[in-house]
């Protein structure tokens, strides 16, 4: 546990799900232990710039609350600031505490400086979270007691206060940018492509704060053929995977392709009960941190097996009348949107819905995707235009709801209507679950009105 000694008054920057784990373990945790050293316990402040933010109705009644504002005297008056992940270090405000030398830290800096148990993190631009749940159902499958979130699900935090024997943590490009201090058993970084770009000057600054995730790490996890994963640390231990080379690869094995790692057979790749073709690479990745966990590989196996992805995760929610209804709501950026196309085999029309908060991406890769297959695509929400023209049938609405009432009346028998809306959900919903919950029901919705 870090030195607490010095730090009498922090300020926590934005609620929601984060911001209340950080409350509470800055008041549950760090106090108590203060007030046990004989010190004072810490005072607490928190600041939203929102009007209503999210879960202010959790908060405790002693901690207060600033919404809606930056209140200047408070934040400068913080001996340690932290920041949520939905908020920009470069905001002027920050930048002011910054330059009058009060530290920033967020919330997994602060899991870092309490934690004491072996931690796996994974980070990327797409596939973290199926490689952290993926791991964790690995670590459950050998009766670990294992913690699994940070970006996904439970805040580290909160993962923190259940006392578990090992974590893994899926990390975001914010998260690092403010964390420090992490030490880590392996750091797997997946992959690159552009996301964010709303939030970052440049690529290259959002390629460097995922590369944060190595700073303190044991053993690098990366992307045989993607450079941007490897570590620029000389003297780091590496496992690669990928589908040609690496420790953990798949080959020809006895007529068919099996996974491998160090050169050693694992199990048949059309074993694994996720689809896909990236699906493959991220089991590999998932072996290898399973490795640096020293998971008993015959559990690594078995969870291989059985574990089908998550929800909001090109879940097939409906089907009836020859129509499949797919929720891939958990598609926030372009390439997981080209990954849920890619090997798409439909019988009849594809029609996809796409848009949202576009964190200003350029989509027109998208026409290439899309031009050999029979699609319409219904572009909706505040980027909708971003999308326009981008396949040879396209509808235009205000929302999701115009865009699925459209889509149910037009699908046929061996049509698929896909959400994968390559963008973030916060110009209409409070999340991409929420977008994926109401999708579901829309489903629902329509395919009692196609039966009536
Ligand atoms: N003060 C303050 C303050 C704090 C947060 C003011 C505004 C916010 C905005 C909160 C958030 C945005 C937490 C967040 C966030 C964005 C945590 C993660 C992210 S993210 O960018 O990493 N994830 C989105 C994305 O990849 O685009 C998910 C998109 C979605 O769910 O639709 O509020």
């Amino acid at each position: 546990m870090k030195s607490w000694a010095a730090i009498h008054k922090v300020v926590v920057i934005g609620l929601g799900m984060t911001g209340l784990s950080v409350v509470r373990h800055l008041r549950d945790v760090v106090s108590c232990h203060k007030c046990e050293a004989g010190e004072r316990p810490l005072s607490l402040h928190v600041i939203d710039t929102r009007t209503q933010p999210p879960g202010a109705d959790e908060l405790p009644s002693d901690v207060p609350l600033v919404a809606g504002l930056w209140d200047m005297s408070v934040l400068l008056s913080a001996d340690l600031i932290v920041a949520s992940p939905g908020i920009a270090l470069a905001t002027p405000e920050l930048q002011e505490a910054a330059s009058a030398g009060i530290p920033i830290v967020g919330d997994i800096e602060l899991f870092a400086w309490a934690c004491d148990k072996p931690v796996v993190a994974i980070t990327g631009s797409n596939g973290k979270s199926t490689v952290t749940s993926l791991v964790g159902e690995m670590a459950k499958t050998a009766d670990m007691k294992v913690g699994v979130g940070g970006n996904i699900g439970f805040a580290a935090l909160d993962l923190l206060a259940e006392g578990h024997d090992a974590y893994v943590l899926e990390l975001s490009s914010f998260q690092l940018e403010t964390t420090s201090s992490l030490t880590l058993k392996a750091a797997a970084y997946l992959n690159l492509s552009e996301d964010h770009m709303d939030r970052y000057d440049s690529f290259a600054d959002y390629a460097k704060a995922k590369q944060r995730i190595f700073m303190h790490a044991e053993r690098a996890v990366v992307n045989q053929v993607e450079n941007a994963t490897w570590p620029l640390q000389p003297q780091l231990p590496i496992n690669t995977f990928g589908f040609e080379r690496g420790q953990y690869c798949v080959a020809n094995y006895q007529g068919s392709e099996w996974l491998m790692a160090h050169g050693k057979p694992v199990m048949p790749s059309t074993e694994i009960a996720l689809v896909g073709r990236h699906n493959v690479a991220n089991c590999l990745a998932a072996l290898a941190l399973a490795d640096a966990l020293t998971i008993p590989r015959e559990s690594a196996k078995k969870a291989m097996q059985t574990y089908g992805g998550l929800p909001h995760r090109c879940q097939l929610v409906h089907e009836s009348h020859g129509i499949r209804w797919v929720n891939d709501s958990k598609a926030t950026n372009l390439a997981s949107t080209a990954a849920a196309l890619k090997g798409l085999v439909l019988e009849g029309r594809l029609h996809l819905l796409v848009g949202g908060d576009g964190k200003g991406a350029d989509f027109s890769e998208l026409r290439a995707i899309l031009s050999p297959m029979s699609v319409t695509l219904y572009c909706y929400g505040r980027d909708a235009e971003a999308f326009a023209g981008l396949a040879a049938e396209c509808v235009m609405t205000e929302t999701m709801d115009e865009a699925v009432g459209i889509a149910a009346r037009k699908a046929q028998s061996g049509d698929m209507v896909l959400l994968s809306p390559a963008c973030a959900s916060f110009d209409q919903f409070p999340n991409f679950m929420k977008r994926g919950e109401h999708f579901i029901t829309l489903a629902e919705q329509f395919h009692q009105e196609v039966s009536a």
